[in-house]
């Protein structure tokens, strides 16, 4: 299968180039500007998603695509619009015109974020973004699910928790994803007969979670890593943090606390 990964210069996109040339041995990588430490020979073609024409020239000839571009945090609404929502859009509807079989998006737990942390949550709950750049991944999802229900496109949506080999703070106990657990998940996606229009929680085999998990098992997903290996280094980093009282009641963090105004209307 010939494959594309956008966000190739990214943080995930960065570790993905080492990792999934392992697996897949025809792989474009596409970025707004190429990556400094591209692997030698690796093909690349540079596109700014947020341009119908250069979307174009990167979808074609793919059979699937891991679509991690865009603006990956919170941030002015013009660079969530033309980045992730225009961006987005650009991928599916160029990836549909190219007969793209498999997308796999990559969403992100700040599209359920305002779900507060004492609630377990599935994949079939309402979405509750937490900023911008979450309602941007609410969109991502609804475009794949069009896509994949109207046009037949077998669509992933992985909602990403924290992308890392060790979880940083207590929050990230919760919502943990070590790279080789999302590798799993990348090839249920591309690979699995079933998929249709599936949502993941992209989270390792964590046991603070917040997060039924059981549609990813259903499809194979056994991840090998677990936050609760890290516990005592990941409350002590927590104890350096500065206190954050919204923050920590709901599953966005420090997404959900920013900007918060809700208390005073
Ligand atoms: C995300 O969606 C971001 O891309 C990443 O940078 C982290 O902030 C992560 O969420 C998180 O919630 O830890």
């Amino acid at each position: 299968m010939k494959l594309l990964v956008t966000g190739a210069a990214g943080g995930i996109g960065t570790r993905l180039r080492q990792m999934l040339p392992a697996i897949y041995d025809d792989i474009r990588w596409s970025d707004i500007t190429k990556p400094a430490d591209l692997a030698p020979g690796a093909e690349f073609v540079a596109a700014d998603l947020a341009k119908m024409n250069e979307v174009e020239k990167i979808v074609a000839g793919v059979d699937g695509i891991v679509h991690l571009g865009g603006f990956s945090v919170e941030g002015p609404w013009e660079t969530i619009l033309q980045a992730n929502i225009i961006g987005c859009y650009n991928l599916f509807e160029a990836a549909y015109r190219a007969n793209v079989k498999r997308v796999i998006f990559a969403t992100s737990n700040h599209a359920v974020g305002m779900y507060p942390r004492d609630q377990k949550i599935g994949v079939n709950v309402t979405v509750r973004p937490d900023s911008r750049y979450g309602i941007s991944k609410c969109f991502g999802e609804s475009v794949g699910a069009f896509y994949a229900d109207k046009h037949g496109m077998r669509v992933t949506c992985i909602r990403i928790g924290n992308f890392a080999d060790t979880p940083i703070d207590k929050r990230r106990l919760s919502i943990y994803l070590h790279p080789e657990d999302l590798v799993q998940l990348l090839r249920i996606g591309l690979e699995h007969p079933e998929i249709k229009y599936e949502i993941f929680y992209g989270a390792s085999d964590n046991a603070a979670a917040w997060w039924d998990n059981s549609n990813a098992h259903k499809f194979g997903y056994r991840p090998k890593h677990k936050s609760e290996d890290f516990r005592a280094e990941a409350l002590a980093a927590q104890e350096k943090l500065p206190a954050d009282p919204i923050g920590d009641y709901f599953q966005g963090g420090s997404f959900s606390s920013a900007e918060y105004d809700a208390d005073k209307r």
